[in-house]
This record gives C-alpha cells, structure tokens and sequence, in this order.
C-alpha cells in the first residue's frame, strides 16, 4: 500500500511538472507509466545527472567530430516571460557549445558559440539547434524569429566545431519553423529535417507559404497530421537543394499517422540516424510529451512507427538526439532536475542506448534507476 501510495504521488509529481510550466498552456492527458517508488522526489531515481550545471541547458545535439563528442544545446535562461502557448517564456539569447572526450569525462564549455546580437536578422528566441561538418568547415543551424516574429532558420559558420560562429546575413532561403537536425549519409549527402506545430509554427505554412495564423495544428483529427520536412542541403551547406518535401510517417498498419493521434504524431525534434543500414527517424510527440521513432529504408522516408525512445521526462518538452560513440550508442536528453521541474530551465543529460536482436530500440525511462 505504502509503495502504491508513493508511485502515484510521483506520477502526480511528474504530471504536475509536466503541465505546469508548460510550453504550452493545455493541459497533458499523458504522465509517464511506471515511475519507481521512492521519497516522493521525482528526481530520486534519474537514470543520469545534468552534465552542465552552472548554467540551464536543453535540446542536446550531439555529434562526433575530430574523435570528441561536441553537444549544441539550446541555453535556457530566467527571461520573466509569462508562459503562453506560443512558448514566449522560452527566450533564449545565445548558445553555449560544450564538448567531452569521452561519456562520463570531464565536459568543457567552450563559451558562448553565437550570440543573438550578432545575427543581422534577428528578432528573438533562439531555439533548438544542430551543427555538420563538411570539407573543413562547421555550420551551426539555429531556429530565430526573424523582425516580423516568424520563425526562420539561420547558419552560422566556423573553422572549429566549438566555435565561435559567424551568421550568414539572411536565414536559408524557403525556411521556416524551428528544430533543424542535419544528417550526413555514408554517400556525402546532408539533410536537413525540420519542423514544429504549436509554437514552432509548421502549421502555418503550406508549399513553402505561409497560409494562415493557427496557433496548434490543422484542427484536422481524422487527416494525415502535419509532416516534419526534409531538404537535401546544398554542397556548400548554406542553402536548401530542393524543395522542402513532407517526412511521411506512417503507423503499423501502413496509414498515414492522423492528426489526432497524440501518442504518436509529430509534433517538434526531429533526429535522423542509421543504424545497421536503416534510417530511424525520431521526434517528440508534444503534448504526449514522449520521444517516438520512425524507421525506413531511405533518408526521405517514408517512415514507419516503431515505438518510443524515450518515455515523458519532468517538464513540458522532450527533446534528443542520438549518437553512436567508439561502438556504443547514446540517447542524449534533458529534464529539469536542476531547476526542480520548471520547463524553461532545462538540463541536459545522457544515457546509453541500446537496440534489441531486430533493430528495435528498447525504450528508455529516465527514472527507472535500478
Ligand atoms: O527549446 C525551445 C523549444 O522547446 C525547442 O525548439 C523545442 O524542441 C522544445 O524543446
């Protein structure tokens, strides 16, 4: 009875931090399933500690350059915004880059990488980010508001993976929306996925124009939801190759996911790796608060849903990538342990990640610490 009454007083802890101090301001239907039974901390059996914790960190993309693994996060900061569904209260002026020669090492911020001040065409939130290398060159990808409070997304180049970065003065031509993640093929090929609804703002464009004002989703339950996008990028990495097409995800049976699968529809986050020859997309499902994958056999899709990655952490937004590091693979995350559950100040963590006999990813509770 004692162990009942402590497993739900979690859940009602990490459901109350999942739906206070929220991106957005409608409430979760979804709390994480088999929380441990433990003090009533929801933080007491967390899989990982914060890596960084002198300042707040979110949306860790990981990458292996030069041997070392580099971390691009979004920086979290204490912006007094009130929380509304537009995400406003996630104001982020500039990215740290932070780097480790190995999981469990020391990890080194190397300061800030980019500053919000010195990209010509900003207006404000710089959200999550991703980075590539190609022919001796770094390029940070970063969603912006531009002057007109439309999200766009922006390169900034360097000769070191750590930066610091300088802005192109324009964003990428035919962009839009937030959360770029850019995948190098075994052929050379880049590609960049993208997209978010809600704040991130996918529904608002329709064939690379922006059609309507929408604050959520299409309001379309029984259609196919919003599609991420995908691009092929230019050989010098600044510049969409093609039109942006839709990353179709597709469910079990072979349908289209619809818009009001919340479990499983695309909401913001997307990754792209391979492993053992197939493409496994992942992403966060929202206000499910879940990270879902997606595997297909070519770097465009389609994709066909797999299962979760990642069950919710305590805060609103689930954010990840994914990294295979001298033959082991790792899940990199954040939650809001630092901050004791407040959704705009983020932390990011890793963890080993582990696929079964057939290539399915076993799916990962951040508090499950045995
Ligand atoms: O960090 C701001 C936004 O919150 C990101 O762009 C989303 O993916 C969510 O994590």
């Amino acid at each position: 009875m004692e162990k009942n009454l402590s497993s739900l007083a979690i859940t009602f802890l990490l459901t109350l931090a999942a739906c206070s101090g929220q991106q957005f301001s409608e409430a979760s239907s979804q709390s994480s399933s088999s929380k441990p039974a433990d003090t009533g901390n929801p933080f007491a059996n967390s899989i990982s500690q914060p890596l960084v914790k002198n300042m707040y960190t979110a949306d860790p993309s990981a990458h292996v350059f030069n041997g070392k693994i580099f971390i691009y996060p979004s920086h979290d900061i204490e912006a007094n915004i009130a929380e509304n569904d537009n995400g406003d209260h996630f104001n982020m002026k500039d990215y740290h880059i932070f780097s480790m020669d190995k999981i469990g090492g020391k990890v080194t911020d190397h300061g800030v990488a980019l500053d919000v001040k010195s990209i010509p065409w900003a207006g404000r939130q710089l959200w999550a980010p991703d980075a590539a290398y190609k022919n001796g060159k770094y390029y940070l990808y970063f969603p912006l508001k531009d002057k007109q409070d439309v999200f766009r997304i922006g390169v900034a180049v360097s000769d070191k993976p750590q930066g610091p970065f300088t802005a192109q003065p324009e964003p990428i031509k035919g962009s839009y929306s937030i959360d770029p993640a850019v995948f190098t093929d075994t052929d050379g090929s880049s590609y960049m996925y993208f997209g978010g609804i809600w704040g991130g703002q996918l529904q608002q464009w329709q064939n690379g124009k922006h059609t309507n004002s929408s604050k959520t989703d299409l309001n379309k339950d029984d259609e196919p939801a919003l599609a991420p996008k995908v691009a092929r990028l230019s050989n010098n990495m600044l510049a969409f190759a093609e039109q942006p097409k839709d990353v179709v995800i597709l469910d079990e049976a072979g349908q289209v996911i619809k818009g009001g699968d919340h479990d499983k529809r695309f909401f913001e986050a997307s990754w792209l790796h391979k492993y053992n020859g197939k493409y496994y997309f992942s992403y966060s499902t929202g206000d499910t608060h879940k990270i879902c994958y997606a595997t297909g056999t070519s770097p465009y899709g389609p994709f066909t849903y797999q299962g979760v990655v990642l069950e919710p952490v305590v805060g609103w937004t689930n954010h990840h990538s994914i990294i295979e590091f001298e033959g082991k693979w790792y899940l990199f995350y954040h939650d809001t342990q630092l901050s004791n559950g407040k959704t705009h100040l983020r932390n990011i963590k890793v963890t080993e990640l582990k696929y079964d006999s057939d290539g399915k990813i076993i799916t990962i509770d951040a508090y499950a610490k045995k």
